[in-house]
């Protein structure tokens, strides 16, 4: 039996002899009860096998999740880290923390037959090879993003989508949350926001908005899934639905209505009122108390109607919000065009493979005041960038589509020449909904390219990986995954 294409490739793999076969009396022995119901759940529906949850002795035939100090020796310190031995007898994954028997699990997955990722009763031979993997992750932040606002996207598409990306081990997923069509969470003392603020989106639609316990549940989910929620409020331009429902958010003499087109740069909080930052107080305040992760996305991004001295002031401000907050500040990579934000304050970076306009000493210049950088380059990672000319979904302004070729043909290492690995969390892969609609537009944009993205956050080097991607692609067919072209 020859060893199915893992995706992200692992650290090492060492193909031993043998075969471990899943039966309907394989249990899932661990102490660790909600991994192993999560396994359980993950295997069921396709064997129609019970797979009991049990602490204790291991017998023969079973599978082994376990916390062991120790793996962290072979892996390297790492909270994600995990080693994965199979033998004829059992599959045993152990790992220095939860994290890195959540990633193991999702290896072992891989190991078996794509029909295991059915959601009804499939037949293959549930089978596995012998084999020892130990594995880690190149980087700590590895990120899909969906933007809310241009298109509404609820709790039960936001949970799929978590289910989805974790099987690659993706452990980020950014919100961006508020953008010129639509405010789209609750805020505590300002009700307009959820009302005239969220009750447009691109094309005229409905909108809708994420109340304070669907957000509660969706970082909960997530959490379940060791993924981070990254709340994005994005400002202070992409800022027109926040300011139709309060406009004297906007600078003296504004005209405000609702939008819902798809240019950008138009809009702008007001830099001198200070209700502007009473607000963005109330708002990373409360996001922040229900957000565990460290992150907090202010956006900074394309404000072309702030004034260029403003912008800096207004950054200096709202990043020390954040952190006042006890979050780290994230901004789009415009924010390094300011020299005084809050210490350790993140760049997203999503200029070109080839950095365009500065975007080079921006870089550097939120290195160089103690932040990293989360590395989202356009040409490449963009995945609601077109996967083909004429394909019926995606905008296409970095002047061609972006194949799934095209996703992982860059070097993080050496994207910015200055900024060493070191300064890097990782990458994330956006999708803006301008042009997304349904859930089966989300998936048709996001599958397969994202899975390329996956493998080069995680794996040390990785080479043809439009191949490797498209091995995996009866995976997702297994799991009706309605991906686009590959
Ligand atoms: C640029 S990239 C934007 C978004 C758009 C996106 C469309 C960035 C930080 N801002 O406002 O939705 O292009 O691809």
């Amino acid at each position: 039996m020859s060893l199915p294409v893992l995706l992200p490739q692992p650290r090492s793999v060492d193909e031993k002899e043998g075969t471990f076969t899943i039966t309907e009396g394989t249990r899932i022995v661990t102490d660790r009860p909600e991994l192993g119901d999560y396994l359980a759940s993950v295997l069921r529906p396709a064997t129609g096998y019970e797979f009991a949850v049990s602490a204790g002795a291991a017998a023969e035939g079973d599978i082994v999740l376990e916390i062991n100090a120790e793996a962290a020796s072979s892996t390297g310190n790492q909270a994600e880290a995990y080693r994965l031995v199979v033998d004829g007898r059992n599959a045993i994954i152990d790992a220095p923390a939860d994290a890195g028997l959540f990633a193991g699990i999702q290896t072992l997955r891989q190991l078996l037959p794509a029909e295991i990722e059915s959601r009804t009763p499939a037949s293959a031979r549930w089978e596995v090879s012998a084999v020892t993997i130990v594995d880690a992750p190149r980087f700590a932040y590895r990120g899909v993003m969906l933007d809310i606002a241009r298109h509404f996207f609820g709790v039960d598409t936001i949970m799929q989508l978590i289910d989805n990306v974790a099987a690659y081990k993706i452990n980020h997923l950014h919100l961006h949350l508020s953008d010129d069509q639509g405010w789209r969470i609750e805020i505590p003392g300002w009700p307009e926001l959820t009302r005239s603020g969220a009750e447009s989106q691109v094309g005229g639609g409905d909108g809708g908005f994420l109340t304070t316990s669907d957000y509660e549940q969706i970082v909960h989910y997530a959490a379940s899934r060791f993924i981070t929620v990254v709340p994005e409020i994005d400002m202070p331009g992409h800022t027109n639905a926040a300011m139709v429902a309060y406009p004297e958010l906007a600078p003296e003499g504004a005209k405000i209505a609702p939008y819902t087109g798809i240019a950008v740069g138009f809009s702008s909080f007001s830099i001198e009122a200070d209700v502007t930052y009473r607000f963005i107080d109330d708002v990373v305040g409360h996001i922040a108390s229900l957000t565990p992760g460290p992150f907090f996305h202010l956006g900074g991004d394309e404000s072309l109607a702030t004034k260029d001295e403003d912008y800096c002031t207004f950054m200096s401000r709202a990043s020390r919000i954040v952190t006042s907050h006890g979050k780290t500040p994230v901004g789009w990579l415009e924010i390094g065009t300011c020299a005084d934000l809050a210490p350790g304050t993140v760049g997203q970076y999503w200029s070109y493979r080839v950095p365009q306009d500065g975007a080079d000493d921006q870089a550097v210049s939120i290195v160089r005041q103690g932040g990293a950088l989360i590395l989202s380059p356009a040409d490449a990672v963009y995945l609601d960038i077109m996967p083909e000319s004429g394909f019926r979904l995606g905008l296409e302004w970095t002047g061609a589509p972006t194949p799934l070729s095209q996703v992982a043909d860059w070097d993080p290492a050496t994207l910015v020449p200055s900024v060493g690995e070191e300064n890097i969390l990782g990458i994330e892969a956006p999708l803006w909904t301008e042009t997304v609609e349904t859930a089966a537009d989300i998936d048709a944009l996001i599958f397969p390219r994202l899975l390329a993205v996956a493998d080069m956050a995680w794996a040390d080097a990785v080479s043809d990986s439009e191949t490797r991607v498209r091995a995996l692609l009866p995976r997702l067919d297994a799991a009706g995954v309605q991906y686009g072209p590959a």
